[in-house]
């Protein structure tokens, strides 16, 4: 069926010069759909971060409680790959800020970036004048937290088959993690059978697809890298350091888009993480416009492939027509375009709540 219609597609190419452009579009768009069949509203999501080594985590959460306010998005928990406890706090926290303080929010054990990081502290350790914590919470210590892959396992089995959207905005620790898990009382699969049956697609920030440079995602944990890139049985789509690097996030909607609100853990983690005013790349925020709003033309993808990584963190795109992997293309306009949804998207204020 496939064959068929891809040696359909080359005959009417070779007669439409004029308007092979568009056409492009339409089939980049029809590929997308195809990747993983019409997509149920609202999506339900896994979001796997390294929240507090940048502060684009930040805002790319933040998204994502916009689009679960817009019913695009289920956001069924969130899991953690930065190994300090503010992370999972400061994680609740934004949930809780949003009104949804019920997502489960899962921490690395062992894991790597143990460091501090003001952006997440500094917003976790603010208390109102009479004493409790500005931003409510219910995790007051990552320690506190339930371990990553456990929760992964135990969110994936109660999912419908082929429905999971994951998208991985840090290093690939806890993905790894659970492609090695074994059965357990949540599943009677290993983890990577559980993740064939319940994930339909896996978005990723990782890796450098233009000079093959070794990228922070993927040099933190090379092997866990190296295994996701290899073993992982859905499709996987990959947002390159060099899509979101031309992307940045303007101080100036830090300054004036989130006035709602006197107080907000997005602008806080934000004012920490450097010194304002600052524009700053929208390398997370990429994967989960692509995640949420696969067909709606913001991206191009590449030809199908493997990602393959290298001992020292450096990655390259091998094409081939079996391939599960493809990754993110972007040209000034969709460039524009896609801004434009960052900044309604990151800034949109709480669901239905007057604060
Ligand atoms: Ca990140």
């Amino acid at each position: 069926m496939l064959v068929g219609t891809c040696a359909g597609v080359q005959r009417i190419w070779a007669t439409l010069e004029d308007v092979r452009p568009w056409c492009l579009v339409l089939l980049c768009a029809g590929v997308a759909a195809a990747m993983a069949g019409p997509l149920p509203k609202p999506i339900p999501v896994i979001f796997d971060t390294d929240m507090g080594n940048d502060v684009d985590d930040a805002l790319a959460l933040a998204m994502l409680h916009a689009f679960e306010s817009r019913g695009e998005v289920r956001l069924l928990a969130v899991t953690v790959t930065k190994d300090n406890p503010w992370a999972a706090v400061y994680v609740d926290l934004v949930n809780h800020f949003y009104g949804r303080g019920h997502i489960p929010v899962g921490l690395v054990r062992n894991g790597k970036t143990p460091e501090d990081s003001p952006m997440i502290r500094v917003p976790a350790e603010r208390r109102r004048p009479d004493g409790p914590f500005l931003y409510p919470r219910k995790i007051r210590d990552g320690r506190q937290a339930p371990e990553a892959t456990g929760l992964l396992r135990q969110v994936l089995a109660a999912q419908p088959e082929g429905s999971v959207v994951m998208i991985q905005v840090g290093f690939s620790t806890n993905l790894a993690r659970l492609l090695e898990s074994a059965p357990d009382a949540w599943s009677s699969f290993g983890g990577r059978e559980l993740v064939a049956r319940k994930v339909r697609l896996l978005s990723v920030m990782a890796g450098e697809f233009e000079t093959g440079m070794a990228e922070f995602n993927v040099k933190t944990d090379v092997p866990s890298a190296q295994k996701v890139f290899a073993e992982w049985p859905t499709p996987v789509v990959v947002s390159g350091f060099e899509v979101g690097k031309r992307i940045l996030y303007p101080a100036r909607s830090i300054e004036e888009d989130f006035r709602y609100t006197q107080h907000h853990p997005i602008v806080d983690a934000y004012r920490h993480y450097g010194n304002m005013p600052y524009d700053r790349p929208t390398w997370d925020l990429t994967s989960v416009l692509w995640a949420v709003r696969p067909e709606r033309g913001y991206f191009r993808l590449s030809e199908p492939g493997w990602v393959r990584v290298d001992d020292q963190g450096r990655t390259s795109f091998e094409p081939a027509s079996e391939g599960r992997h493809r990754h993110l293309l972007v040209d000034e306009l969709q460039r524009a375009r896609i801004l434009e949804a960052f900044l309604y998207l990151a800034s949109q204020p709480p669901q239905g709540r007057a604060r």
